[in-house]
């Protein structure tokens, strides 16, 4: 698991220690004093009380994580996830009625903070990040976090609870950086630091702080640009001297230096799943925020995931729900494409035609799966409807009734690993409907686009028709090159095959040649990822159910940050294709296909300045921890690649440098799409 996926938890846990909180503020509460004799150090019934609650909490929810809190002390520190708490950071202020004070809550991951909260239950406000992103929740806004840009001391706004809490020596360090600033203030605790994630700050400097007094502003700060250590420069999460500082941010006025790079159009992944309901399975890892932020960071500017009907609802509420779910939260540039699995007269005579009109200019159709699967009849009735309407029809292609033939077939045997996902749809499915497909596309004179294409069969198949004359257009992924059947086997046929199983299934060496050649000689137009993410736990890949067979295995990798990177590395930096190619194929031909073109596609006047910027001599290796995405794993883990991407620029604003989000949900829009060049005429 990742740590986004605890955000609902702690969420939970805020709401939870605010309503034990809240009754004693601003009341005759008791104050004790922890360290009788010394400095004033006062503790509450208010800190004990949420803490014990939150403690509870914890305890129900996750029995195996460790706990450290500030008044009832650590509970297995040393397990792999610890919760710090501190029910109430600045308790001074709290007892004196001033609401400078707050909740804060981290969790840890073998004791690096990876999620942190600071929960304000009196104002309303929660500050929250993971070291990839922070975002701000208020009773008057909702938003991303970004440091400002600081460019001297001088212009600085400086922050410290109080110089008082200083030793000599440390007080008179402070002083020498507090005579440069333009302004300081004291009496901040916690919100200090959430002012400086916000923005309205510069610079925080304390000492003598506890763990649990900066572990969960820690992933806030780094959420949102800033830095965070020891007066040293050591990891901050164990307390002690601490400074935090707002790392210069420059605006819209910037100087790019490029040199060295490749200044390329921002990808476009035209196959991507988000948010996608699955028929009672395990929910996709990413929705539209977490998604969209995995592909900035991997070089795309605009992706188009599926809005998908289920059977018997009609298709505008279904656009409409989709529409509510993306609305603020894309950190790109999105469409979709419609799912259609109950063609009906009134879907294929009014609702189709309309929504066409209004930009959702292509659609998907299965050939397999009990809830989605056409059959022949239905597909020639799409297929007609999208000559009508001129829309672009993407085409699933692997035999329902072959593949539910081999299905059983291998069950009876007992053969209900991961790996047999790949050996009950082999590539002689996925060619017998590829040549339906295109059968059918002939009788009713409509292009279709045949997607996720695996290996040499169906690639054949789409040549063949190509080579006919016919408008037959095909599409492959990453996994198609990059994995084999081999990787379902996982270790020794266990359960970890899981995490590679997508379909249509990935093939051998041979069909990864294949691929190439396709990709080449240009039977492929598009690149995509095909990215449809589930997790690597109990409430993905490795369900109760899907222990029972490999059928139940929830259908889909990811792969949105990784496609650009998977491409370069084994495509332009092994001399497979050129780099005009891969700009074809993972940016201009998704924008002349899906109606995005001459708006996306191409750096030129006229073009949204979506860009990326390319080192095509970086070395990396793909690994989880680069990623950006909620998914708790890379199918491409441990894939040593050339070239990646520096920075990713959506509509003229930096929204990735370096792996750092810089962008905010809500920069993407929705694109009204015009229709295909490539559809009917
Ligand atoms: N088809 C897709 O396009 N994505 C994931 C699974 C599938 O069958
Ligand atoms: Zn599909
Ligand atoms: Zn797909």
């Amino acid at each position: 698991m990742t740590a986004i996926d605890f955000s609902a938890f702690i969420d939970r846990l805020a709401t939870v220690s605010g309503e034990a909180i809240l009754p004693f503020f601003r009341t005759s509460l008791t104050v004790d004093d922890k360290n009788a004799g010394g400095a004033f150090d006062p503790v509450t019934a208010a800190d004990r009380a949420a803490e014990l609650a939150m403690r509870a909490m914890i305890r129900d929810t996750f029995p195996s994580h460790g706990i450290v809190g500030e008044e009832f002390g650590a509970d297995r520190p040393d397990a792999e996830y610890v919760w710090v708490l501190d029910p109430i950071d600045g308790t001074k202020s709290f007892i004196s009625g001033m609401p400078a004070w707050g909740t804060l809550i981290a969790l840890t991951r073998r004791g690096t903070p990876v999620f942190g909260m600071m929960h304000q239950p009196y104002y309303g406000e929660r500050f929250s990040g993971d070291g990839k992103a922070a975002r701000y929740r208020g009773p008057r806004s909702e938003r991303a976090m970004l440091v400002r840009p600081c460019e001297s001391l001088e212009r600085a706004v400086l922050f410290t609870t109080s110089p008082r809490l200083m030793n000599g020596a440390d007080r008179a360090a402070f002083v020498k950086v507090e005579e440069q600033v333009r302004l300081s203030r004291y009496g901040g605790d916690c919100y200090a630091y959430c002012m400086l994630a916000a923005g309205h700050i510069d610079l925080v400097i304390e000492t003598e702080l506890k763990p649990h007094d900066v572990a969960a502003l820690i992933p806030i700060i780094a959420g949102a640009g800033g830095i965070v250590t020891t007066w040293e420069g050591a990891p901050a999460e164990r307390g002690g001297r601490i400074v935090a500082v707002a790392e210069r941010i420059e605006g819209a006025a910037r100087e790019i230096d490029a040199s060295g790079l490749l200044v390329m159009p921002g990808g476009i992944d035209s196959h991507v799943h988000l948010a996608q309901p699955t028929f009672g399975g395990p929910k996709m890892s990413d929705d539209f925020l977490t998604g969209t932020r995995a592909a900035i960071a991997g070089g795309t500017t605009t992706v188009l995931p599926f809005a998908m009907q289920p059977r018997g609802a009609g298709l505008r509420a279904v656009v409409q729900e989709y529409h509510q779910e993306a609305d603020g939260k894309a950190y790109c540039d999105y469409g979709f494409h419609l799912i259609i699995t109950n063609p009906s007269p009134s879907v294929l005579g009014q609702e189709l035609p309309a929504l066409v009109g209004d930009g959702y200019t292509s659609f998907k159709v299965f050939m397999t799966y009990d809830d989605m699967v056409l059959n022949d009849r239905e597909l020639l009735e799409v297929f007609e409807c999208a000559r009508g309407c001129r829309a672009l029809v993407m085409v699933h292609a692997e035999g329902y009734d072959a593949i539910k033939f081999m299905t059983e077939r291998l069950e009876r045997a007992g053969k209900t690993a991961p790996y047999y996902h790949g050996v009950s749809r082999p590539e002689i499915v996925e060619r017998e409907a590829a040549h339906r497909a295109i059968s059918h596309a002939e009788l009713t004179d409509v292009p279709i686009m045949i997607v996720h294409v695996s290996g040499r069969e169906a690639m054949e198949q789409i040549r063949w028709a190509q080579n006919r004359g016919m408008k037959v257009y095909g599409e492959t992924c990453p996994q198609y090159i990059a994995l084999t059947a081999d990787d379902m086997k996982g270790l020794n046929m266990d359960e970890s095959g899981g995490k590679y199983v997508c379909s249509p299934p990935p093939r051998d060496h041979a069909s990864q040649e294949a691929i190439w050649q396709g990709l080449t000689a240009g039977v492929f137009q598009t690149f995509s990822s095909d990215h449809c993410p589930f997790m690597d736990g109990v409430d993905g890949k490795r369900s109760p159910k899907a222990k029972t067979s490999f059928k139940w295995v929830p259908n889909g990798i990811p792969g949105v940050e990784t496609r650009m990177a998977v491409l370069w590395g084994l495509g332009v930096a092994q001399g497979r294709i050129g780099m005009n190619e891969f700009v074809a194929l993972t940016s201009t031909n998704h924008a002349k296909m899906y109606g995005l073109y001459p708006k996306k596609g191409s750096i030129a006047p006229g073009f949204d300045a979506d860009i990326v910027l390319w080192d095509p001599a970086r070395k990396e290796t793909i690994r989880q921890a680069l990623m950006h995405g909620a998914c708790d794993y890379t199918p491409y883990e441990g894939l040593a690649v050339t070239g990646w991407p520096v920075m990713t620029i959506l509509k003229g604003k930096p929204v990735c440098e370096e792996g750092r989000i810089l962008g905010a949900p809500g920069d993407g829009a929705f694109l009204k799409r015009g229709i295909s060049p490539y559809a009917s005429k």
